[in-house]
């Protein structure tokens, strides 16, 4: 069995492929970059040891073809592969090409990914562990369907099962509504997923998205590092996460219940590295489980600020067979953490990418500010993939102060050149019901108009000192035009000085 890890090739690209390379470098390990034809000059290449051109930008074309990385890996002489999350990173296939290249994937093996991988299998999987699910039916005919709907009672949630990030997914609120939305379900997850089956679950009003961290050896140890609360999404894609869940119903002793029950899960499945497991949360303190990550996930950030756990390093150690250093009772959280999502996209056309060149890139430091970013001053957004920019992360020993050190670093971050959600995420941050930890996965749609109201008007004496600076700097520095400006207003409606400056700099 192949498990050294000396050189690790990373089959990704952006923040997470710098991540994961951070505590290889650390570690004593040498890394190896793959980029394609748009990444030439991208951070993680300039990060690696050595990097590995994989094909044209399109990641149909590069990042996820299983052999352009094997041959990567063959050339550059790594022994081992570290996939991050998306692309190739929950494909068993390519965890079990790895394998048979001899190579160490860095994740679960390719059989927990496929236990895991068929979510009504997943369901049948975890009822049998003893893992509350949510009530209803994993597979049967269109009667069978109706039957558990009148059983569990309405509204009730159709799910394709090979779906994903929401895809395929029909609430029905009454009865006569059954038949014509399965029909549609089939039809919408054939066409989808090239798999027309669908089940059926009782539908779990305005829940929280509440998920548990695991980490497990090749040895049959598990731990899990406590919940991340993840239900400020978008369309199914995540915004702000933080840890611990503000949820009035998540006590103590229902969180390390969540968490007995999430190992469980994982050690269903024989898992081993880290994972996630998800659960819906009720707004009166039930939980169900969801579906299980077989990979490291963006947001783990803020499970090492509250744990002092390096979770790439735990799974590298676990990749070579070593034992987990630690046991439950070892670990201990402290404090609050919270990670904003800063990508490059306009809220005002409904948040189409903005990519492009950033012009000018400040950002935020200090006390508590970990900013995991994938790029740099003058660098590209490439419009081939996800416009993430960075991961903006705090810590503080509690709820309130993590919040105004968020406000503290977004008002620091400027970039300029492109547009960004940094507005975006001051005016959520700012949002009452947001501050006092009242929100579930709906809270964004709920509050589209206030989220999206303009931003935050420069108040006079800051117009006047930004158009002095503006004036100073114009003659110096002419020829650097900005395409367009992100302005986030300071927690007070202004703006410091420096970053006055720097806006007007660059008109
Ligand atoms: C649900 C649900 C309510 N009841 N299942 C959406 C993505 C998929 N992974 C599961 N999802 C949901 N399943 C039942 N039985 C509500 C959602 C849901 C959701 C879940 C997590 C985060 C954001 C969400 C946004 C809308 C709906």
């Amino acid at each position: 069995m192949a498990q050294k890890v000396t050189k690790v090739l990373v089959a990704n690209r952006g923040e997470i492929a710098v991540r994961i390379m951070r505590t290889c470098r650390e570690m004593g390990i040498r890394t190896v970059a793959v980029y394609s034809e748009a990444d030439r000059a991208a951070l993680h290449v300039r990060m690696a040891d050595e990097a590995y051109p994989i094909g044209p930008a399109p990641s149909a074309q590069s990042y996820l073809l299983p052999e352009r990385i094997i041959d990567a890996c063959k050339k550059s002489g790594a022994d081992a592969v570290h996939p991050g999350y998306g692309f190739l990173s929950e494909k068993p296939a390519f965890a079990q090409a790895c394998k048979d290249a001899g190579l160490n994937f860095i994740g679960p093996d390719a059989s927990a990914m496929i236990a895991m991988g068929s979510k009504p299998a997943a369901r049948e999987k975890m009822i049998a562990a003893g893992v509350p699910v949510v009530p209803g039916v994993s597979a049967g005919t269109a009667d069978e369907l109706a039957a558990a709907a009148d059983e569990v009672g309405y509204p009730v949630m159709l799910k394709a099962a090979n779906g994903g990030g929401g895809k395929g997914m029909r609430l029905v609120e009454r009865r006569e509504d059954l038949r014509d939305s399965y029909e549609r379900a089939r039809s919408e997850a054939k066409s989808a997923f090239n798999d027309d089956t669908v089940y059926l679950e009782k539908a779990v009003v305005r829940p929280r998205h509440v998920e548990i961290q695991v980490l497990a050896d090749q040895h049959g140890n598990a731990v899990h590092l406590f919940e991340r609360d993840c239900s400020i999404q978008r369309r199914h894609q995540k915004v702000v996460e933080e840890t611990p869940t503000p949820a009035a119903t998540a006590t103590p002793e229902l969180i390390a219940k969540m968490g007995e029950v999430a190992v469980r899960a994982a050690k269903a499945v024989n898992y081993h590295s880290a994972g996630t497991v998800e659960f819906l949360l009720s707004q009166t303190g039930e939980f169900y489980f969801l579906e299980m990550n077989t990979r490291l996930q963006v947001e783990h950030p803020i499970t090492e600020l509250i744990t002092g756990v390096d979770i790439v390093y735990e799974m590298i150690r676990v990749a070579r067979g070593e034992k987990l250093g630690f046991t439950q009772n070892d670990i201990k959280r402290k404090g609050h953490a919270i990670e904003c999502r800063i990508y490059a996209e306009d809220p005002a056309t409904g948040f189409l990418p903005s990519p492009g060149r950033i012009e000018c890139l400040r950002v935020p430091a200090g006390p508590g500010v970990r900013d995991d970013s994938g790029t740099y001053e003058g660098a590209e957004v490439s419009s081939y993939y996800d416009p993430i920019i960075s991961k903006l992360c705090v810590w503080a020993p509690d709820r309130a102060r993590a919040l105004a050190k968020m406000k503290r670093a977004l008002t620091e971050y400027v970039v300029t050149g492109i547009h960004t959600n940094i507005p975006f995420h001051l005016r959520l941050l700012e949002h009452p019901e947001y501050a006092r930890g009242e929100f579930d996965t709906g809270f964004i749609d709920r509050h589209r108009d206030a989220l999206l109201a303009p931003a935050i008007a420069l108040d006079a004496d800051a117009m006047t000192i930004g158009a002095a600076l503006a004036q100073a700097y114009r003659d110096d520095d002419a020829a650097r035009a900005a395409h367009s400006t992100s302005i986030s207003g300071g927690a007070n409606g202004t703006m410091s000085a420096w970053r006055l400056g720097t806006l007007a700099r660059l008109r």
